[in-house]
């Protein structure tokens, strides 16, 4: 169970950690996974299903392909699948949602590898769950989303780890103005998004050691950087929803999945 402190800061500031909640011996089965599918993205060479998992990747030139993500990894991956159905992931997720039971939609695969150049904007994961009528419905009324992130590599500062804009920053005045192109964001449903420009200091920086799990609800304000250290960061993504919030067909063998059976 999680404790009060934990789900005030999901609810109020947007994200906690849970530390060291897996062994150095599941992240080594985990690691060799994140290995193969790696191996196999160099193979492919074009975004494409392959395995029952949904590889996203560029492949510039003759050179190593830069693999994105892997959608629904524990398609091609069963022991990634199994980490998704994990009770100490999805204990904390049911009793955020709420429900005795839950839809996972995501389980992939972040890659970061040294300087590959991979990063992702400032966002809110709504933006990916939400697009447009029919898709979404928040079931629960507190956002019907949970995302996990399991650190499979220690996570440093320069590695590319992921940022967070505290929820109370946000609903603050910005120090400046928003561009045309500034990120758009909302903190319910039925909001109107409000364009807003993130400056360096509203951002906490989230590190922690391999075995570590960050989790979110879908309006936290999240980004990360590229990795620009010698040693990878990789991450598997878990994500959960409330049971009828989603209205979309997810790519993967298996994806959308009813936990626990
Ligand atoms: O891998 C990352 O750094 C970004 C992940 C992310 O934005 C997400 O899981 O929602
Ligand atoms: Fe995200």
């Amino acid at each position: 169970m999680l404790g009060e402190q934990q789900v005030k800061d999901f609810y109020e500031r947007g994200w906690f950690v849970l530390d060291g909640l897996f062994g150095p011996r599941e992240i080594a089965r985990a690691r060799a996974a994140f290995e193969r599918l790696y191996d196999a993205a160099q193979e492919l060479r074009e975004t494409q299903m392959h395995n029952g998992s949904f590889f996203v990747l560029d492949a510039p030139g003759a050179g190593p392909v830069v693999l994105k993500r892997v959608v629904w990894a524990g398609g091609a991956e069963p022991d990634l699948l199994a980490l998704g159905a994990d009770p100490r992931l999805l204990g904390p997720a049911l009793q955020l949602l709420g429900a005795k039971t839950c839809e996972q939609l995501l389980c992939q695969a972040h890659f970061k590898m040294p300087h590959d150049g991979v990063s992702f904007d400032w966002h809110q994961d709504i933006q990916h769950r939400d697009k447009g009528p029919g898709t979404w419905t928040d079931r629960n009324g507190v956002g019907s989303y949970v995302q996990t992130i399991l650190l499979i590599d220690d996570m440093t500062p320069d590695n590319g780890p992921l940022q967070f804009v505290p929820t109370p920053r946000m609903q603050e005045p910005a120090a400046a103005p928003a561009p045309p192109n500034a990120p758009l964001f909302r903190f319910s449903q039925n909001e109107a998004p409000f364009a807003r420009a993130i400056a360096a200091e509203d951002a906490v920086t989230v590190t922690g050691k391999a075995g570590s799990v960050l989790v979110f609800g879908p309006y936290a304000v999240h980004g990360s950087a590229a990795n620009i250290s010698n040693q990878p960061r990789r991450v598997l993504i878990n994500g959960y929803a409330y049971p009828g919030a989603n209205g979309r067909v997810y790519p993967g063998e298996g994806a959308g999945r009813i936990l626990p059976l």
